[in-house]
Protein backbone atom coordinates (compact mmCIF):
# COMPACT_ATOMS: atom_id res chain seq x y z
CA UNK A 1 0.00 0.00 0.00
CA UNK A 2 1.47 3.46 -0.94
CA UNK A 3 1.71 5.85 1.59
CA UNK A 4 1.38 9.09 0.62
CA UNK A 5 1.94 10.70 4.24
CA UNK A 6 4.43 10.29 6.96
CA UNK A 7 3.31 7.79 9.59
CA UNK A 8 4.93 7.43 13.09
CA UNK A 9 7.04 4.25 13.34
CA UNK A 10 7.60 3.93 16.91
CA UNK A 11 7.15 7.36 19.39
CA UNK A 12 9.88 8.14 21.41
CA UNK A 13 11.34 11.02 24.02
CA UNK A 14 14.27 12.45 22.17
CA UNK A 15 14.18 11.59 18.74
CA UNK A 16 11.05 11.16 16.30
CA UNK A 17 10.62 7.88 13.89
CA UNK A 18 8.42 7.92 11.23
CA UNK A 19 8.43 5.66 7.69
CA UNK A 20 6.62 6.94 4.38
CA UNK A 21 6.98 4.80 1.17
CA UNK A 22 10.35 2.49 1.41
CA UNK A 23 11.94 5.69 3.71
CA UNK A 24 12.15 5.66 7.42
CA UNK A 25 12.98 9.07 8.55
CA UNK A 26 14.93 9.49 12.14
CA UNK A 27 15.18 12.86 13.72
CA UNK A 28 16.61 14.16 16.61
CA UNK A 29 13.95 16.05 18.75
CA UNK A 30 15.50 18.18 21.34
CA UNK A 31 15.82 21.27 19.38
CA UNK A 32 15.99 23.78 22.42
CA UNK A 33 19.53 22.50 23.34
CA UNK A 34 20.39 22.41 19.39
CA UNK A 35 19.89 18.52 19.15
CA UNK A 36 22.26 17.36 21.74
CA UNK A 37 22.05 14.08 22.44
CA UNK A 38 22.37 12.12 25.78
CA UNK A 39 22.83 8.56 26.61
CA UNK A 40 18.67 8.14 26.30
CA UNK A 41 18.73 9.55 22.89
CA UNK A 42 21.59 7.56 21.81
CA UNK A 43 19.57 4.26 22.83
CA UNK A 44 16.80 5.59 20.91
CA UNK A 45 18.62 5.85 17.81
CA UNK A 46 20.16 2.84 18.04
CA UNK A 47 16.61 0.87 18.87
CA UNK A 48 15.16 3.01 15.62
CA UNK A 49 18.23 2.68 13.14
CA UNK A 50 18.28 -1.00 13.73
CA UNK A 51 14.39 -1.33 13.22
CA UNK A 52 14.90 0.47 9.85
CA UNK A 53 18.04 -1.97 9.51
CA UNK A 54 15.84 -5.02 9.57
CA UNK A 55 12.49 -3.91 8.09
CA UNK A 56 12.46 -5.26 4.33
CA UNK A 57 10.27 -2.57 3.34
CA UNK A 58 12.67 0.22 3.98
CA UNK A 59 15.21 1.05 1.87
CA UNK A 60 16.85 4.34 2.03
CA UNK A 61 17.14 5.75 6.11
CA UNK A 62 17.11 9.85 6.56
CA UNK A 63 19.20 11.32 10.02
CA UNK A 64 17.08 14.91 10.20
CA UNK A 65 15.60 17.22 13.06
CA UNK A 66 12.98 18.65 14.30
CA UNK A 67 12.95 22.18 14.78
CA UNK A 68 13.59 24.96 14.88
CA UNK A 69 14.38 26.16 18.79
CA UNK A 70 10.98 26.97 20.34
CA UNK A 71 13.32 29.46 22.37
CA UNK A 72 14.91 31.32 19.78
CA UNK A 73 13.38 29.94 16.21
CA UNK A 74 17.37 28.65 15.19
CA UNK A 75 17.82 25.34 13.22
CA UNK A 76 19.98 22.62 14.31
CA UNK A 77 20.98 19.21 13.15
CA UNK A 78 22.63 18.12 16.32
CA UNK A 79 25.14 19.91 18.64
CA UNK A 80 27.11 16.08 19.55
CA UNK A 81 26.90 15.15 23.11
CA UNK A 82 24.99 16.98 25.73
CA UNK A 83 28.06 18.69 28.39
CA UNK A 84 24.58 18.29 31.23
CA UNK A 85 24.67 15.09 30.77
CA UNK A 86 28.60 15.03 30.65
CA UNK A 87 29.99 13.29 34.31
CA UNK A 88 34.33 12.69 34.36
CA UNK A 89 33.97 9.25 32.60
CA UNK A 90 31.63 9.42 29.98
CA UNK A 91 27.82 10.42 29.21
CA UNK A 92 25.93 9.32 32.79
CA UNK A 93 22.56 7.51 31.25
CA UNK A 94 19.34 7.43 33.84
CA UNK A 95 21.06 4.16 35.57
CA UNK A 96 24.01 6.21 36.32
CA UNK A 97 26.61 4.47 34.19
CA UNK A 98 28.86 6.64 32.00
CA UNK A 99 29.23 5.65 28.42
CA UNK A 100 29.77 6.90 24.86
CA UNK A 101 27.35 4.71 23.13
CA UNK A 102 26.85 7.37 20.25
CA UNK A 103 29.92 5.26 18.25
CA UNK A 104 27.52 2.26 18.45
CA UNK A 105 25.05 4.23 16.24
CA UNK A 106 27.75 5.67 14.22
CA UNK A 107 28.65 1.67 13.29
CA UNK A 108 24.91 0.87 12.46
CA UNK A 109 24.64 4.03 10.33
CA UNK A 110 28.29 2.57 8.60
CA UNK A 111 27.44 -1.44 8.51
CA UNK A 112 23.82 -0.96 7.91
CA UNK A 113 22.82 -2.34 3.96
CA UNK A 114 20.93 0.61 3.45
CA UNK A 115 21.54 3.88 2.57
CA UNK A 116 21.71 7.00 5.22
CA UNK A 117 20.99 10.04 4.21
CA UNK A 118 21.89 13.27 6.75
CA UNK A 119 19.30 16.30 6.65
CA UNK A 120 21.06 18.81 7.77
CA UNK A 121 18.63 21.72 9.01
CA UNK A 122 21.00 23.90 10.90
CA UNK A 123 23.69 23.47 13.01
CA UNK A 124 25.84 20.45 12.66
CA UNK A 125 28.62 20.52 15.49
CA UNK A 126 31.02 18.22 17.61
CA UNK A 127 29.77 14.53 17.38
CA UNK A 128 26.76 16.12 15.28
CA UNK A 129 29.30 16.79 12.66
CA UNK A 130 30.42 13.45 13.04
CA UNK A 131 27.12 11.71 12.70
CA UNK A 132 26.68 13.46 9.17
CA UNK A 133 30.45 12.71 8.14
CA UNK A 134 29.57 8.93 8.95
CA UNK A 135 26.19 8.99 6.74
CA UNK A 136 26.51 7.69 2.99
CA UNK A 137 25.54 10.93 1.84
CA UNK A 138 24.69 14.64 3.45
CA UNK A 139 21.85 17.19 2.12
CA UNK A 140 22.02 20.85 3.67
CA UNK A 141 20.02 23.61 4.57
CA UNK A 142 21.10 26.67 2.06
CA UNK A 143 20.18 29.46 4.86
CA UNK A 144 21.00 27.59 7.98
CA UNK A 145 23.31 24.50 7.84
CA UNK A 146 26.53 25.61 9.63
CA UNK A 147 29.33 22.74 10.04
CA UNK A 148 31.82 22.96 13.13
CA UNK A 149 33.84 20.93 15.32
CA UNK A 150 34.25 21.75 18.78
CA UNK A 151 35.51 18.46 19.63
CA UNK A 152 38.57 20.04 20.69
CA UNK A 153 37.17 22.89 22.57
CA UNK A 154 35.52 20.71 24.99
CA UNK A 155 38.13 17.75 24.90
CA UNK A 156 35.40 15.24 23.58
CA UNK A 157 37.06 14.10 20.43
CA UNK A 158 36.00 11.57 17.85
CA UNK A 159 39.14 10.07 16.49
CA UNK A 160 37.71 7.50 14.45
CA UNK A 161 35.03 8.57 11.44
CA UNK A 162 34.16 11.71 12.44
CA UNK A 163 38.05 13.22 11.77
CA UNK A 164 40.09 10.52 10.45
CA UNK A 165 37.18 9.42 7.73
CA UNK A 166 36.40 13.20 7.39
CA UNK A 167 39.76 13.43 6.16
CA UNK A 168 39.36 11.10 3.29
CA UNK A 169 36.37 13.26 2.66
CA UNK A 170 37.78 16.40 2.99
CA UNK A 171 41.32 16.09 2.61
CA UNK A 172 44.19 16.16 5.64
CA UNK A 173 44.93 19.76 5.71
CA UNK A 174 41.18 20.69 5.76
CA UNK A 175 40.28 17.89 7.96
CA UNK A 176 42.91 19.61 10.47
CA UNK A 177 41.98 22.92 9.68
CA UNK A 178 38.14 22.08 10.68
CA UNK A 179 39.22 20.27 13.93
CA UNK A 180 41.74 22.54 15.31
CA UNK A 181 40.46 25.77 14.49
CA UNK A 182 36.89 25.06 14.97
CA UNK A 183 35.32 27.57 12.91
CA UNK A 184 31.92 27.60 11.15
CA UNK A 185 31.27 26.51 7.69
CA UNK A 186 28.49 27.16 5.74
CA UNK A 187 26.71 24.78 3.63
CA UNK A 188 28.31 26.05 0.02
CA UNK A 189 31.50 26.15 2.18
CA UNK A 190 30.97 22.31 3.01
CA UNK A 191 29.57 21.56 -0.04
CA UNK A 192 33.09 23.02 -1.76
CA UNK A 193 34.87 20.68 0.61
CA UNK A 194 33.70 17.91 -0.80
CA UNK A 195 31.62 17.21 2.47
CA UNK A 196 27.97 17.87 1.55
CA UNK A 197 26.43 16.16 -1.68
CA UNK A 198 23.83 19.06 -2.23
CA UNK A 199 22.93 22.86 -0.98
CA UNK A 200 19.21 23.03 -1.05
CA UNK A 201 17.06 26.17 -0.10
CA UNK A 202 15.96 25.20 3.54
CA UNK A 203 12.53 25.33 2.84
CA UNK A 204 12.52 22.52 0.18
CA UNK A 205 14.94 20.50 2.55
CA UNK A 206 13.28 17.74 3.79
CA UNK A 207 11.14 17.26 0.00
CA UNK A 208 14.59 16.84 -1.76
CA UNK A 209 15.60 14.62 0.88
CA UNK A 210 12.45 12.49 0.30
CA UNK A 211 13.49 12.63 -3.52
CA UNK A 212 16.90 11.56 -3.47
CA UNK A 213 15.55 8.37 -1.42
CA UNK A 214 12.70 7.64 -3.38
CA UNK A 215 15.61 7.79 -6.68
CA UNK A 216 17.71 5.51 -4.94
CA UNK A 217 15.14 3.34 -4.36
CA UNK A 218 14.33 2.98 -8.18
CA UNK A 219 17.95 1.04 -7.85
CA UNK A 220 18.72 -2.48 -7.27
CA UNK A 221 18.65 -3.40 -3.23
CA UNK A 222 21.65 -5.56 -3.89
CA UNK A 223 23.78 -3.12 -5.97
CA UNK A 224 23.12 -0.62 -3.40
CA UNK A 225 24.18 -2.37 -0.57
CA UNK A 226 27.70 -4.13 -2.17
CA UNK A 227 28.35 -0.90 -3.47
CA UNK A 228 27.98 0.84 -0.33
CA UNK A 229 29.92 -2.06 1.46
CA UNK A 230 32.48 -1.64 -1.38
CA UNK A 231 33.40 1.73 -1.09
CA UNK A 232 33.34 1.20 2.95
CA UNK A 233 35.71 -1.53 3.03
CA UNK A 234 39.17 -0.29 2.46
CA UNK A 235 38.28 2.42 4.71
CA UNK A 236 37.03 -0.56 7.69
CA UNK A 237 39.90 -3.17 7.74
CA UNK A 238 39.00 -6.83 8.56
CA UNK A 239 35.67 -5.76 9.44
CA UNK A 240 34.74 -4.50 6.57
CA UNK A 241 36.26 -7.06 4.57
CA UNK A 242 33.65 -9.23 6.83
CA UNK A 243 30.60 -7.45 6.40
CA UNK A 244 31.58 -7.10 2.51
CA UNK A 245 32.47 -11.33 2.16
CA UNK A 246 29.19 -12.01 4.52
CA UNK A 247 27.31 -10.22 1.91
CA UNK A 248 29.49 -12.55 -0.95
CA UNK A 249 28.74 -15.97 1.03
CA UNK A 250 24.97 -15.28 1.21
CA UNK A 251 25.06 -14.60 -2.77
CA UNK A 252 27.04 -17.84 -2.68
CA UNK A 253 24.34 -19.67 -0.95
CA UNK A 254 21.92 -18.84 -3.91
CA UNK A 255 24.07 -20.97 -6.70
CA UNK A 256 22.93 -24.62 -6.68
CA UNK A 257 26.57 -25.59 -5.56
CA UNK A 258 25.64 -24.40 -2.20
CA UNK A 259 22.48 -26.14 -2.61
CA UNK A 260 24.09 -29.54 -3.47
CA UNK A 261 26.75 -28.78 -0.42
CA UNK A 262 23.68 -28.45 1.83
CA UNK A 263 21.79 -31.12 0.74
CA UNK A 264 24.83 -33.79 0.61
CA UNK A 265 25.73 -32.96 4.40
CA UNK A 266 21.53 -33.25 5.32
CA UNK A 267 21.44 -37.12 2.95
CA UNK A 268 24.75 -37.87 4.47
CA UNK A 269 26.56 -38.12 0.70
CA UNK A 270 29.66 -36.52 -1.07
CA UNK A 271 28.28 -33.74 -2.66
CA UNK A 272 28.40 -33.79 -6.34
CA UNK A 273 29.26 -30.60 -7.32
CA UNK A 274 28.97 -29.73 -11.29
CA UNK A 275 32.65 -30.07 -12.42
CA UNK A 276 32.70 -26.51 -14.11
CA UNK A 277 35.43 -23.74 -12.90
CA UNK A 278 33.77 -20.95 -14.33
CA UNK A 279 36.37 -18.22 -14.91
C1 LIG B 1 25.93 24.39 18.65
C2 LIG B 1 26.40 25.77 19.05
C3 LIG B 1 27.56 26.23 18.18
C4 LIG B 1 25.19 26.73 18.83
O1 LIG B 1 25.50 28.02 19.30
P1 LIG B 1 24.30 29.07 19.59
O2 LIG B 1 23.37 29.09 18.43
O3 LIG B 1 24.93 30.34 20.01
O4 LIG B 1 23.45 28.43 20.81
P2 LIG B 1 23.80 28.33 22.37
O5 LIG B 1 23.29 29.53 23.06
O6 LIG B 1 25.23 28.00 22.59
O7 LIG B 1 22.93 27.04 22.77
C5 LIG B 1 21.53 27.13 22.92
C6 LIG B 1 21.17 26.24 24.09
O8 LIG B 1 21.54 24.90 23.76
C7 LIG B 1 22.41 24.36 24.76
N1 LIG B 1 23.36 23.45 24.10
C8 LIG B 1 23.92 23.59 22.88
N2 LIG B 1 24.74 22.58 22.62
C9 LIG B 1 24.71 21.77 23.69
C10 LIG B 1 25.34 20.55 24.02
N3 LIG B 1 26.18 19.92 23.17
N4 LIG B 1 25.08 20.01 25.22
C11 LIG B 1 24.23 20.59 26.09
N5 LIG B 1 23.58 21.75 25.82
C12 LIG B 1 23.82 22.33 24.64
C13 LIG B 1 23.09 25.59 25.32
O9 LIG B 1 23.63 25.31 26.61
C14 LIG B 1 21.94 26.57 25.36
O10 LIG B 1 21.10 26.26 26.45
P3 LIG B 1 20.63 27.40 27.47
O11 LIG B 1 19.81 28.34 26.64
O12 LIG B 1 19.86 26.66 28.51
O13 LIG B 1 21.90 28.01 27.98
C15 LIG B 1 26.80 25.85 20.55
O14 LIG B 1 25.68 25.65 21.34
C16 LIG B 1 27.86 24.86 20.92
O15 LIG B 1 29.03 25.05 20.66
N6 LIG B 1 27.42 23.77 21.57
C17 LIG B 1 28.33 22.80 22.14
C18 LIG B 1 28.84 21.89 21.05
C19 LIG B 1 29.78 20.85 21.64
O16 LIG B 1 30.84 21.19 22.14
N7 LIG B 1 29.43 19.55 21.60
C20 LIG B 1 30.18 18.47 22.13
C21 LIG B 1 31.36 18.11 21.21
N8 LIG B 1 31.83 16.78 21.38
C22 LIG B 1 31.07 15.75 21.03
O17 LIG B 1 29.94 15.86 20.65
C23 LIG B 1 31.76 14.44 21.06
C24 LIG B 1 30.82 13.47 21.69
C25 LIG B 1 31.00 12.05 21.49
O18 LIG B 1 30.04 11.42 21.85
C26 LIG B 1 32.14 11.33 20.93
C27 LIG B 1 33.18 11.04 21.76
C28 LIG B 1 34.20 10.21 21.33
C29 LIG B 1 34.14 9.65 20.06
C30 LIG B 1 33.08 9.95 19.21
C31 LIG B 1 32.13 10.84 19.62
C32 LIG B 1 31.17 11.29 18.63
O19 LIG B 1 31.39 12.39 18.08
O20 LIG B 1 30.21 10.66 18.32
Amino acid sequence: MSQTEWVTAKTYEDITYKKRNGVARIAFNRPDIRNAFRPKTTKELYDAFYDAGEDVNIGVVLLSAEGPSTKDGIWSFCSGGDQKARGHQGYVGEDGYHRLNILEVQRLIRFMPKAVIAVVPGWAVGGGHSLHVVCDLTLASKEHAIFKQTDADVTSFDGGYGSAYLAKMVGQKRAREIFFLGRNYSAQEAYDMGMVNAVIPHDDLEDTAYEWAQEILEKSPTSIKMLKFAMNLTDDGMVGQQVFAGEATRLAYMTDEAKEGRDAFLEKRKPNFDKKWIP
